[in-house]
């Protein structure tokens, strides 16, 4: 009954995960996953969520269904973390938000509403992105296709020819934007960039959906959300999705939120029902207990301070550890450039390393990366810094 179906190979990224942690190697190091880990290889638990769970734990409470939408306080959070407390388009009442199962739920909601209400539309992705970007748009029977990005030759953006392509897309198209910290290559646009991005894609009334899994890894919050709020400010349709898995630290608990920016409160109105709708027929509501966290954190004051300055802590982390990583391979390897990783932002640096040297690192060393070259510099700590580095080396010399 159920031989025409083709195994699943695996997932690039998820796979990696199991096949580390069934390696020996007592030196093995994780730099594939986009995952967090400190200084001592463990994955925090950020104090200000522990404050969040001794509350919600005490008493505790019956867990009712929450509203499709999930909770006023998650959602009320992720738009004063995109968009700005205070803002004129949240006072307006412009923007229809709703919590969601990750940053992949709000992708995959999104697409859905995408798919639904502008069936004509083809989705645009950066050559290269996360390879669950196009899976995602792909399953929601969109058609995909990719606009220039990264130079592997010079480690640089591609920006004449991305604009370029961006100039020739027809209306209702949607251009899939990292707002910062890109995944895989950390290469992000500056400001001046992206205004003129958003400029020509309000031009060509492209629809911009941006998806922000790193809020706070690249240069702080407000500047990391530049690209969303200048496509607010200049009038773009925008979808968000961002993700709270990463700077909250809370993979597991599929913690989110979609946004859609309307040009009036009325289709605000529309588009959020359609939004819950959605949800209805995927899967209801989202779950209670991250949503409770993100509302108590976010929403008390200095929770939140307490939250942001714990971000940056992770992002002054992997910042030092991208200058330490350079500095042994430079004298190392004295020939070579290895300005780009101190170029790059966020979690992710792209080596430009060959299948067979990825290959290498993961047999000869239990160093993993994934093939596509993308490093997760979050996974190096002082303690394997030289070894990763070592390990580097040795490959890119043979
Ligand atoms: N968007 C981007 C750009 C992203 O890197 C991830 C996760 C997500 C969305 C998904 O977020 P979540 O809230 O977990 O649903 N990326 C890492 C993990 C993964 O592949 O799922 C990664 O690239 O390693």
């Amino acid at each position: 009954m159920f031989t025409h179906i083709d195994y699943y190979a695996g997932d690039p990224i998820l796979g990696l995960m199991d096949k580390f942690v069934s390696d020996n190697n007592p030196h093995k190091v994780n730099l594939g996953i986009g995952i967090y880990y400190d200084e001592v290889g463990e994955l925090p638990v950020l104090e200000c969520v522990k404050t969040a769970e001794r509350l919600i734990a005490n008493p505790i409470t019956p867990r009712p269904y929450l509203p499709m939408a999930g909770l006023l306080g998650h959602r009320v959070a992720c738009q004063n973390l995109l968009f700005g407390a205070g803002s004129q388009v949240l006072q307006e009442d412009r923007v229809a938000t709703i919590a969601t199962l990750g940053g992949s739920g709000a992708l995959k909601v999104g697409a859905e509403f995408i798919h639904q209400f502008f069936p004509q539309s083809k989705c645009y992705v950066s050559d290269p992105t996360w390879s669950n970007h196009i899976a995602i748009f792909e399953g929601c029977d969109i058609e995909v296709g990719s606009y220039p990005y990264y130079d592997n030759a010079t480690s640089r953006l591609k920006f004449d020819e991305m604009l370029s392509f961006i100039k020739q897309l027809n209306k209702n198209d949607v251009v899939l934007l990292h707002p910062c910290c890109h995944n895989p290559t950390g290469v992000d646009l500056t400001p001046e960039q992206w205004d003129q991005v958003l400029k020509v894609m309000k031009q060509q009334q492209l629809i911009a959906f941006m998806d922000i899994a790193y809020q706070g890894f690249g240069e702080d919050m407000a500047q990391d959300a530049y690209a969303i709020r200048q496509a607010v400010a200049i009038g773009l349709p925008v979808f968000v999705s961002n993700s709270f898995s990463k700077n909250l630290s809370l993979y597991g608990e599929r913690v989110g939120g979609l946004s859609v920016v309307c040009p009036t409160s009325d289709e605000a109105k529309r588009v959020f029902g359609q939004l819950n709708y959605t949800v209805r027929r995927i899967y209801t509501c989202p779950p209670s207990h991250g949503g409770h966290v993100v509302d108590i954190v976010m929403n008390d004051e200095e929770l939140h301070q307490h939250w942001v300055n714990e971000v940056y802590a992770m992002r002054d982390r992997i910042k030092a550890m991208r200058l330490k990583l350079k500095s042994v391979l430079q004298t190392k390897l004295p020939e070579r450039n290895f300005d780009y990783l101190t170029e790059q932002k966020g979690m992710f640096s792209f080596t430009g390393l060959t299948p067979k040297q990825i290959e290498r690192l993961q047999s000869e060393y239990g160093v993993y990366l994934v093939s596509n070259s993308r490093m997760c510099m979050a996974g190096l700590n002082v303690s394997n810094v030289d070894y990763v580095a070592e390990a580097m080396a040795r490959v890119l010399e043979d």
